[in-house]
This record gives C-alpha cells, sequence and structure tokens, in this order.
C-alpha cells in the first residue's frame, strides 16, 4: 500500500530532494510550508515536483494545527526538516530560533505520542552539536559541546527524541547530518555563496566576493545523497541514530581554490589577517576579500564525520565527492547566471 509523508520544511534545500526521493518511491507526500510574500516552493518547481506534492500551509510554532495534522492524517512517516538553520541567525535571534528548532519539535513529539503511535518519526539533527569538537572524527559516540543558539536548540531537540523513544517506545530518531550542499543551497550558506560570488566576478570583476573565517574545516556532501540515509534510517527494524558524512574535510580557503580553478580564475592569496585578499593573478585584481562582519562570536573550527555505521547498518554511502558537488553548484550557477 502507497505509504504517507510529512515532511516539515518541504520547501528547503533537504524538503525537496526528500520529496523527489520519496515520490520516486511511490509515497504520497503532504508538504507543510509557511506563508510568505515570496515563492518559498521554487525548489520544488526546480526539481519538476510542485504538483506531485500536496501542500498544507504551516507555521512549525502553529502546535494546535500541527497536532491536527498529525492526528488526521496519521502519516506512516514524518520528517522533521523545518527550521531556522542559518547559525549566524541563531546569535541575533535565539529565542525564535530556540522556538522553531527545540519547542516546535516537542510539540510534534508529543502529538506522535497522544495521536498517532505508528508515525515513525525522523528529527534533522547536526554535526554543529558537536561545536567544540572533543575528538575527531566524530561518531555517534562523540561528546556535543555546541557553539552557537542554533547548536544547543539543535541538542535540546535531539535529546527530546531520544527521550521519547525510550520512554514511550515510539518509532523515533535522529540523523546527525554534517554540512550538505546542493545547486539549490541557500545563498547565505558559505558554498553556495562562494559559488555564487565567483561566478558573479568572473562576469564582472568589480563585484567581489567577501567572506570571515577562510580557515574553519568542514566535512561537504551532496544534498540527494543525505536525504536517500534520512529514508532508509525509517526503514529500518528499530529505531537508530546516525552520523551521516562525507568522511573529507576541507577549509572554506580550499574550497574557495576549488571552485576558482572549475571557473579558470588563478587565485593566490596575499596579506594576512583582515587584509588578506584572494587575487586573480592574470588581472592582478582582488576577487576575494575579508570583512569582519562575516565572523561569529562564536565558530566551530572544524567537522569531520565518521558514518560507518550508517554503512555497515544502512548500507550507505555517498555517490558524489566534494569536487563532484562543487563541479554541480558551478554548473547550476552558470547556467542561471543573472546580472
Ligand atoms: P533550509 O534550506 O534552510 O530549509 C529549512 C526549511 O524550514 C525552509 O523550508 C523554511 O521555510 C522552513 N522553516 C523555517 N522556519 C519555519 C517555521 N517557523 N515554520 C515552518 N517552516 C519553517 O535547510 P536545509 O539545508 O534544507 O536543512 C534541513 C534541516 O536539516 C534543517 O532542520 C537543518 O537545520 C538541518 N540540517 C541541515 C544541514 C545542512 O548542511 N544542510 C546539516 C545538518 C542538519 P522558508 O523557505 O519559508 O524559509
Ligand atoms: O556554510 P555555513 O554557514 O554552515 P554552518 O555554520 O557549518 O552550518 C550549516 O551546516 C550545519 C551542519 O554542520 C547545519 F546544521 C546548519 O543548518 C547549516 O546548514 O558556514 C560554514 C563555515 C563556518 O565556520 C563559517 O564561519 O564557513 C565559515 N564562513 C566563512 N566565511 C562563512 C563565511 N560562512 C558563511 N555563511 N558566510 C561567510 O561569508
Amino acid at each position: 500500500m502507497e505509504k504517507l509523508a510529512i515532511i516539515t520544511g518541504v520547501g528547503g534545500q533537504d524538503g525537496a530532494y526528500l520529496s523527489k526521493n520519496l515520490l520516486e518511491k511511490g509515497y504520497k507526500v503532504i508538504g507543510l510550508s509557511r506563508r510568505s510574500s515570496v515563492n518559498n516552493l521554487s525548489r520544488l518547481e526546480i526539481l519538476g515536483i510542485l504538483d506531485e506534492v500536496e501542500i498544507i500551509s504551516a507555521d512549525l510554532q502553529e502546535h494546535l494545527l500541527i497536532q491536527q495534522l498529525i492526528e488526521q492524517n496519521q502519516p506512516d512517516e514524518f520528517y522533521n526538516l523545518a527550521a531556522q538553520s542559518y547559525v549566524v541567525d541563531s546569535f541575533s535571534n535565539p529565542f525564535y530560533t530556540s522556538k522553531v528548532n527545540a519547542f516546535a519539535v516537542l510539540n510534534i513529539l508529543e502529538s506522535i505520542k497522544i495521536f498517532s503511535q505508528k508515525t515513525r518519526f525522523y528529527q534533522a539533527s547536526t554535526s554543529e552539536m558537536f561545536g567544540l569538537v572533543s575528538e575527531t572524527p566524530q561518531n555517534e559516540e562523540t561528546r556535543f559541546h555546541p557553539r552557537s543558539p542554533y547548536g544547543f536548540s539543535k541538542l535540546y531537540a535531539h535529546h527530546a527524541t531520544i527521550n521519547y523513544r525510550e520512554s514511550y517506545d515510539l518509532f523515533a530518531c535522529s540523523g546527525i547530518l554534517f554540512n550538505h550542499e546542493s545547486p539549490l543551497r541557500g545563498g547565505n550558506f558559505v558554498t553556495k555563496k562562494i559559488v555564487k560570488g565567483l561566478v558573479n566576478y568572473k562576469n564582472d570583476q568589480e563585484r567581489i566576493l567577501k567572506l570571515g573565517n577562510l580557515e574553519a574545516q568542514r566535512d561537504w556532501g551532496f544534498a540527494g545523497d543525505y536525504v536517500e540515509a534520512m529514508r532508509l534510517m525509517l526503514s529500518l527494524e528499530a529505531p537508530e541514530d546516525f552520523v551521516i558524512s562525507s568522511g573529507r574535510m576541507k577549509s572554506v580557503r580550499e574550497f574557495c581554490e576549488i571552485v576558482a580553478q572549475l571557473l579558470k580564475i588563478d587565485l593566490v592569496w596575499e596579506g594576512s589577517g583582515m587584509k588578506e585578499q584572494g587575487i586573480d593573478s592574470r588581472s592582478n585584481k582582488a576577487c576575494i576579500k575579508i570583512d569582519e562582519t562575516n565572523f561569529r562570536p562564536a565558530d566551530v573550527d572544524l567537522l569531520l564525520g565518521d558514518s560507518s555505521k550508517a554503512t555497515e547498518i544502512l548500507g550507505w554511502s555517498p555517490t558524489v565527492d566534494l569536487e563532484g558537488l562543487a563541479q554541480l553548484m558551478v554548473d547550476y550557477e552558470l547556467q542561471n547566471f543573472q546580472d
């Protein structure tokens, strides 16, 4: 029989890729999306699936509405992907971030417990919870030390998910996903900002990309691969949490170099600290500058995941490496470049 999945944050990067994945597997998908004055479902249009997803207008903070949707639909699976997901904004909006990322998740868990115990629940946990890392690489046993309101709000939801699994025998699990990107990545996140910024520079040498901490290191993968891991987690006999990662780590600086090479910009670095610049050595012009507004009150210096548990139990491993991911993002940006 056709399975019914509810996805919150359906218009986000992961919501769009997960919808496509589940539709291809024969699911009926109900997507929750908050009202917006701009088109926040464009990713579903780009993937050509907008007409196949039933969209319901719902903010995650509308607790009663979320309860009703769970009670009325009795979904087989519920993927909670909605979040205030931008770490930078969590410093300026810590209460809002906690309401959406923490308390709204508690409401979903309570609703499933009271109204729909058969529903399998997926929580979008994050490697940001590791924060100031105590060991490298990080796995399911690594100690958490979040470095932002985003990180600690997600940690609340992570522990709530574990607690509801242990207390009420719910099929509730978390994917601890490391950074994953795609051509559909939001423009604020550093990979998309770098790709877009250097494509802009390539087309107009007056447009300079401004970045913050070039030394931060991340474990970047492709979102299309990571949503498959979400589905696999809910297909297990018993719920468990999994780290999902590529197992490779590069710095923001190195990601700039990969993208510059793909765009045939001969990038060299000159200067140091706040005066450091990325120079296009053919024109001798600066294409990258450092801007202090892009630094955070506390940053996560490095993240590197060990997803061997996912490989062993889910049979999951990534299909796109960092160079392939950068190529996908650059190709998309070149095709869709607008002044
Ligand atoms: P995203 O592109 O920022 O999507 C987030 C979605 O949540 C958007 O559709 C957004 O709606 C929606 N949303 C935000 N606040 C909401 C609210 N109050 N009510 C209802 N919807 C709301 O994020 P993503 O990259 O797809 O990530 C998906 C999930 O995985 C998030 O929970 C994120 O924290 C988590 N995660 C992401 C990564 C990653 O590297 N991408 C890694 C680990 C965990 P609008 O479109 O209207 O803004
Ligand atoms: O791309 P970012 O903004 O991603 P961040 O903070 O790692 O968070 C993303 O991944 C998490 C998983 O680990 C998700 F949970 C979260 O929702 C989100 O998807 O920044 C990556 C690194 C940071 O260290 C930042 O300081 O890049 C550094 N960076 C340097 N210059 C910059 C910039 N980040 C941004 N956004 N913009 C810059 O100009």
